[in-house]
């Protein structure tokens, strides 16, 4: 394992989770070095840390140096030139990660356009550099070589995007299919290492691989739910804090599968501080929110509860009482609170969302029928020249007696007009 200094955020967090992606790249971390603020304009961190950083290089036997945030081309130039050691930030350390786990060509070709991205949005600085003479590689580049060399990774990226806009459109009939047969989709989401993986595996009787490294997953994986009549559950890849928006981008088709679901199972990780909970919820909900997906498709799990002492249970329900999202507290490891997972499932399935309009006349007759409506479930209002409209979302069951009222009303209706 090559050995690294590590430079990061003070916060144990940032420090666990920087470790965690070092690992799983396959870096043994030796030293830390952390700073408040990691965006200076030369070196990223501070001119006492750089010189830290120097005698640590001296001292100890280090191979490479990683930086958890992203870095311009100049600053990790500047590094390097001063510490004359490689240096990989954050988003290339992701990228690596990305690539020792891709098996699925789908998942090779979006690590090769992120890398593509990343390599673009350098290039033409890296170009400057390294004609000033001052870095080797290809230097002697003139300007037109440049734009050849920034060309030719726009063609490749223009390929790619093509290619997985392919595969895409395959996956959107092998969809399509199951659509058809309305086959309820359940899919898993949230942060890496939460237990996505293992919360599937034990609804489905699976064995995919699980782990506490991160990024565990890189593929989307469906299967049947055991013993529920054809409800349908994804495995997805996991997300973390300060992805680039362009990797995000390119790995929408892996989380595309979210847009799809019936329900979305955000899964959490209860057992961390209440700091380390309230960070990840708002980082995942925030993808959900940017992929379309409506918060009221969302059963947010805390999950390991085996690992959660009753107070933090109790401090978590304060935390997200007032958030409008349902929630439950279980675990994929002993199966502790999955029959109340699987109730919470079954009863939202259930539900659906329905729009009637109601003309003036016939309002009299069902008004009753309306406010249970609103007791029971969700429900807009908006008034219309003639009428009103009515916009429920509840359960199948209490619509249906709904329009059997409604029915039952127009015909009394009917019956008058006539007489
Ligand atoms: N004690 C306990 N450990 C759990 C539980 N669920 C998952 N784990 C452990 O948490 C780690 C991460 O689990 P995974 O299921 O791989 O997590 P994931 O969300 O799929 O992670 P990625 O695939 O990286 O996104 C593993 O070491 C699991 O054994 C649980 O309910 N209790
Ligand atoms: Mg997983």
């Amino acid at each position: 394992m090559e050995k690294v200094v590590l430079v990061t955020y003070p916060e144990p967090y940032c420090i666990k989770e920087a470790i965690a992606l070092a690992n799983s790249a396959g870096y043994e971390v030796v030293r830390i070095i952390t700073q408040k603020y990691l965006r200076r304009s030369r070196y990223g961190l501070g001119a006492g840390k750089l010189n830290e950083l120097v005698n640590i290089i001296k001292n100890d036997k280090i191979d490479k140096i990683i930086f958890d945030e992203s870095l311009k081309t100049s600053q990790a130039y500047n590094l390097a030139k001063v510490l004359k050691k490689e240096v990989i930030d954050r988003e290339k350390l992701i990228l690596q990660i990305f690539n020792k786990r891709a098996t699925t060509l789908e998942a090779k070709l979006q690590i090769r356009l992120a890398e593509l991205k990343y390599e673009l949005m350098r290039a033409k600085e890296k170009v400057r550099l390294e004609k000033m003479g001052e870095q080797p590689g290809f230097y002697g580049l003139g300007e037109y070589e440049v734009d050849v060399y920034v060309n030719q990774i726009k063609r490749e990226i223009n390929f790619l995007v093509k290619k997985l806009a392919d595969i895409r459109r395959q996956r959107a009939i092998q969809r399509k299919g199951r659509e058809e047969k309305e086959l309820p989709l359940i899919s898993l989401a949230g942060y890496t290492g939460a237990g996505k993986t293992s919360l599937f595996n034990y609804l489905t009787g699976e064995y995919l691989y699980v782990s506490d490294q991160v990024f565990s997953t890189l593929r989307t994986t469906t299967r049947k739910i055991l013993n529920e009549k054809n409800i349908l559950i994804s495995d997805t890849v996991g997300f973390i804090r300060k992805i680039p928006p362009y990797m995000i981008e390119a790995f929408k088709s892996t989380l595309e599968e979210l847009r799809f679901a019936n329900i979305v199972l955000l899964v959490i990780d209860a057992s961390e501080s209440i700091e380390e909970i309230e960070t990840k919820f708002n980082t995942s909900f925030n993808i959900l929110l940017d992929l379309e997906i409506n918060p009221s498709n969302t059963i947010v799990v805390f999950n390991k509860l085996d690992l959660t002492s009753e107070e933090k249970i109790k401090e978590i329900e304060r935390n997200f009482d007032n958030k409008g999202l349902e929630y439950v507290f279980c675990s994929a490891k002993t199966g502790l609170g999955i029959n109340m997972l699987l109730d919470k499932i079954r009863s939202k399935l259930m539900e659906e969302e329905k729009v009637y309009f109601l003309d003036f006349q016939i309002l009299p007759l069902i008004s009753n029928t309306i406010d249970f409506l609103k007791s029971t479930c969700n429900v807009t209002i908006e008034k219309m020249e003639n009428g009103i409209r009515l916009k429920v979302r509840g359960g199948k069951t209490i619509l249906r007696r709904f329009e059997n009222q409604l029915e039952y009303a127009r015909g009394n209706l009917c019956i008058k007009d006539r007489t």
